[in-house]
């Protein structure tokens, strides 16, 4: 049955009713996204909604963590079609603040996870992590949830949160699920919306690559430099696909060695992140 999503656009309301749901002894969920949603988004939604009695999910494009050279204008937009998703999904509450509510003159805040932050994706993308610590501590004190909901598919984003929880003493219970790909394995991600016909199946190297990772870890192979040689190998058989890094490491401190799986790499001009837990099916 629906009933309704309430879409929320201020801070103080969204407190006002998280306080409430907190009040009458319901637990909530949160999952943070920056909308275009798809399957990937609504399995985090499905879960949140299976634990707790109360969701709300944020839709918002957070510019602190795109930048100067990024996407942020031409990141894809949906509101009509997101909110129309997350009624069907039984959602309690959209939180959809606008920039200006988030930032306001003079914000100047910003919370970093030290050193994590500067690793593989913190490399490519200065100010990226700070970025998303900040819009993430941000989001929940203003939905205030006993749980948050994050995708396996950014992992070096979920190792930051669950650091930034414990180091900060957040009393929230950070849930991680499985990555969703489509039927060809490519990872669902909003950035496929740009990929051209010849550079969405040139995509499937990036995956390919992680296959071939897995294979080998189940042969046996546990050295990280030939482990990672053979995803290197893979993504250079692709002429559209340019690397940025390929690593097997950690998936707490994203130091190299390790048994997680993690790539980059421009795909044209969309660049696109992909990782595995090795030893799990893929
Ligand atoms: P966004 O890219 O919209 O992703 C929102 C959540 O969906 C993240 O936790 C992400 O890991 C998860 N997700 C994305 N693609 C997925 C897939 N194919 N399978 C499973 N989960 C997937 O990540 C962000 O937004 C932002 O950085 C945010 C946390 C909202 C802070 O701004």
């Amino acid at each position: 049955m629906e009933t309704g999503v309430q879409a929320v656009a201020n801070k103080a309301e969204m407190q006002g009713i998280a306080e409430g749901w907190r009040r009458a002894g319901h637990s909530v969920g949160l999952v943070p996204t920056m909308g275009s949603l798809h399957e990937g988004h609504l399995s985090l939604v499905r879960r949140a909604r299976a634990q707790c009695e109360r969701v709300a999910v944020s839709v918002f494009v957070n510019p602190l963590q795109f930048g100067p050279a990024e996407d942020f204008d031409a990141y894809p937009r949906d509101e009509e079609r997101d909110l129309m998703l997350l009624r069907k999904e039984g959602v309690d509450v959209a939180y959809l603040p606008a920039v200006g509510e988030m930032y306001p003159p003079g914000a100047t805040t910003r919370v970093r996870v030290h050193s994590l932050d500067e690793k593989l994706e913190g490399a490519h993308r200065p100010g990226h992590f700070e970025g998303v610590a900040t819009i993430v501590t941000k989001l929940f004190n203003a939905a205030r949830p006993n749980r948050a909901y994050f995708g396996q598919k950014d992992a070096q984003q979920v190792a930051l949160i669950a650091r930034m929880t414990r180091d900060l003493d957040m009393d929230v219970e950070v849930v991680v699920l499985p990555t969703v790909r489509d039927p060809d394995g490519v990872a669902l991600s909003s950035r496929n919306a740009y990929l051209t016909e010849d550079e969405r199946r040139a995509a499937r190297s990036l995956v390919g690559a992680l296959r071939v990772a897995n294979e080998a870890f189940g042969e046996g192979e546990r050295d990280a430099t030939r482990l990672r040689r053979r995803m290197v190998d893979v993504l250079a058989a692709e002429p559209l696909v340019r690397p940025d890094y390929v690593e097997v490491v950690d998936p707490a401190t994203f130091d190299s060695p390790g048994t997680l799986a993690v790539l980059a790499a421009r795909v044209g001009r969309t660049r696109l992140i992909d990782n595995h837990p090795l030893g799990q099916p893929l």
